[in-house]
């Protein structure tokens, strides 16, 4: 039936790389978890680094759908099937993100702050830390200081990052790094932030020591400060 030719009659594997990559997007646009793992696994076997396709076509079909979003064009049923179907996409490239060599380059306890559920972007710094060789402890969403705290006893990690995806959830992080202070246990971590609504600036007013763009950025700052203060 001439009608039916929609996505379905699509094989992903007959597409050549671009097009592959465009059509993932618009599944993950679409929230078709299978068609994206199969998208993700296909463009592995074809010999594509697990980051490559990590940024061009998963967070590149996010990034749309963040667009679409934020114009009212998808509502919050919609986004979610978006974003599950990216969590599909990148449980496939977890394994491969997260091989390290062994040695524990250090330890990280990471959360999105309170009153914010987005995950997907903390996740992945969670993946990219592991891959290179960082402990990470993951303290999922919505964390109170109470929560962060709880976990900075219990871990004694290197680093404290935090995640906040909303202009009315990131000042949160100056209120755990203001509480680090009057505890006089400040000095004791690193503090990393980040988070799309972010910048440098906010992660200097905030009192961090760092601010991380993305997932990549949050590793090599990571292993500097951590260098740091091991020679301190
Ligand atoms: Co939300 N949402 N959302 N949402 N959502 C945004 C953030 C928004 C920008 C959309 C828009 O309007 N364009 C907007 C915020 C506007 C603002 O604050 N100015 C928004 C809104 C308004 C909302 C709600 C209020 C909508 C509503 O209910 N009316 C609501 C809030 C719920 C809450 O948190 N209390 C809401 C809900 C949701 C969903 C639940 C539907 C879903 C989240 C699902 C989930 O995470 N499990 C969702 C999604 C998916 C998005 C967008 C579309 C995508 C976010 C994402 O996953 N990006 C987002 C639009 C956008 O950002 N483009 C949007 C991909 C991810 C890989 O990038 O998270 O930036 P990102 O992470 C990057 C870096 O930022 C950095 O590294 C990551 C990887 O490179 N990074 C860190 C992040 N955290 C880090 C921590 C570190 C270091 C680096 O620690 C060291």
């Amino acid at each position: 039936m001439a009608d039916d030719y929609d996505d379905e009659d699509i094989i992903l594997d007959d597409l050549p790389d671009d097009e592959l990559v465009e059509q993932m997007q618009d599944d993950l646009y679409d929230g078709l978890k299978e068609e994206v793992i199969e998208g993700t696994e296909i463009l592995l076997k074809r010999g594509w680094a697990a980051d490559r396709v990590l940024t061009e076509a998963l967070v590149g079909g996010m990034t749309i759908v963040g667009i679409d979003f934020r114009d009212g064009i998808l509502f919050v049923p919609e986004v979610l099937s978006s974003a599950n179907a990216m969590k599909g996409g990148m449980a496939v490239l977890k394994p491969l993100l997260s091989q390290s060599d062994g040695a524990r380059a250090g330890k990280m306890v990471i959360g999105t702050v309170k009153g914010d559920i987005h995950d997907i972007g903390k996740n992945l710094v969670k993946m990219m830390m592991e891959g290179a060789g960082f402990e990470v402890i993951d303290l999922g969403i919505n964390q109170s200081v109470e929560d962060f705290f709880a976990a900075l006893e219990e871990h004694k990690p290197d680093i404290l990052g935090m995640s906040a995806l909303l202009t009315t959830t990131m000042p949160y992080m100056k209120v755990v790094i203001d509480e680090m202070v009057s505890q006089g246990m400040r000095e004791d971590y690193i503090v990393l932030v980040g988070g799309a609504p972010l910048n440098e600036e906010f992660g200097a007013a905030v009192g961090a020591d760092a601010y991380c763009r993305d997932a990549a950025s949050a590793v090599d700052i990571a292993k500097e400060q951590v260098a740091l203060k091991r020679a301190s």
